[in-house]
């Protein structure tokens, strides 16, 4: 079976429904520290499991036979600035409990996903290489390079199967995000739609890597399903889809709400996004695995205002 920890948050709940569909509903476990969708909670098993809690961790996994784990529970950029320590025991402590049972056999594969956040401002920030300038400046992105750090250790010295991929900023419509930089790139369509106006927490020209979420859970089957010796990079592969600034958002918006207005008061994410790269470079996914996105810019944003759309219709 499949484990997936942190399985209620916005890449963990579509990455469940995903496996889900290709593995069959009882093979695949969601955890998480609360419950979550509907949707996922009425479509297969589900426990309740604190991340950073390794007895419970492998009674479960003994329990379901768990051979595969994908441990997406971590804190992210914004909120981890607001709790050091705490976001460096959740998103580390779960990692090494995670590692040690698949170096002790307990577990065959494990994904763990990293972010565009281990760069820092000292990175080359235009498409930026797989190898390079890594000073990440936020608890976030520092607990993620360590990550990958320790995910190539423990395939190295230990012959660990873990493989891993740097999400940029994800955008999705069916379960809200929590506490990331990128997260402006949501909201404006929430606001659009209900407002015709959004107030950005980032600067107007504030560019970012970006992606549509299936791009980004079609990355995650895609690593996993790959050949052993075609995931030649064992710290975390960079990952790319669209760059955007907040204006060009805006702009691409219009075409379909004409009279939406968009407003700039950038706080503290601003100065995390300006030590962030602007676009990226992947060709290593492309090349080892066969990385290939779908969503560009325009599908991205028609595909948003008709999934957010739908949502506040079944909502209202
Ligand atoms: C964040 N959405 O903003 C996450 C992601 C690259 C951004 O890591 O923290």
């Amino acid at each position: 079976r499949i484990l997936i920890i942190g399985a209620c948050g916005q890449i963990g709940t579509e990455l469940t429904l995903k496996l889900r569909e290709i593995h069959g509903d009882q093979n695949v476990v969601a955890s998480d520290i609360r419950e979550g969708a509907k949707e996922l909670m009425q479509s297969g098993p589900f426990e309740i499991l604190n991340a950073t809690d390794e007895s419970h961790l492998k009674e479960i996994i003994e329990r379901y036979e768990v051979k595969e784990v994908y441990l997406m529970a971590a804190m992210l950029s914004a909120t981890a600035e607001k709790a050091p320590m705490k976001a460096w025991e959740l998103n580390m402590d779960s990692l090494f409990h995670v590692l040690n049972l698949a170096k002790d056999g307990k577990i065959d594969k494990v994904f763990w996903p990293s972010s565009i956040a281990v760069f820092g401002p000292t990175t080359p920030k235009d498409k930026t290489p797989q190898t390079t300038i890594m000073e990440p400046t936020t608890v976030y992105g520092i607990s993620k390079q360590t990550g990958e750090r320790w995910c190539e250790y423990f395939y190295n010295k230990f012959g660990v199967d873990v493989r891993s991929i740097r999400y940029p900023g994800i955008i999705s419509y069916k379960t809200l995000p929590g506490g990331g930089t990128t997260d402006y790139a949501i909201e404006i369509f929430h606001e659009a739609l209900k407002n015709s106006e959004y107030t950005s927490f980032l600067d107007h020209d504030a560019a970012l890597p970006m992606m549509y979420m299936d791009d980004a859970i079609k990355a995650t089957v895609d690593i996993m399903e790959a050949p052993a010796e075609k995931v030649k990079i064992r710290s975390s592969y960079n990952l790319a889809a669209i760059s955007f600034t907040p204006e060009i958002l805006a702009e691409e918006i219009k075409k379909h709400i004409d009279n939406f207005k968009i407003n700039y008061e950038p706080d503290f994410r601003q100065q995390i996004a300006e030590s962030w790269p602007s676009s990226i470079d992947d060709s290593s996914a492309r090349e080892d695995w066969g990385w290939d996105p779908e969503f560009d810019l325009e599908k991205m944003v028609e595909t948003m205002l008709e999934g957010v759309g739908n949502t506040l219709k079944e909502n209202a």
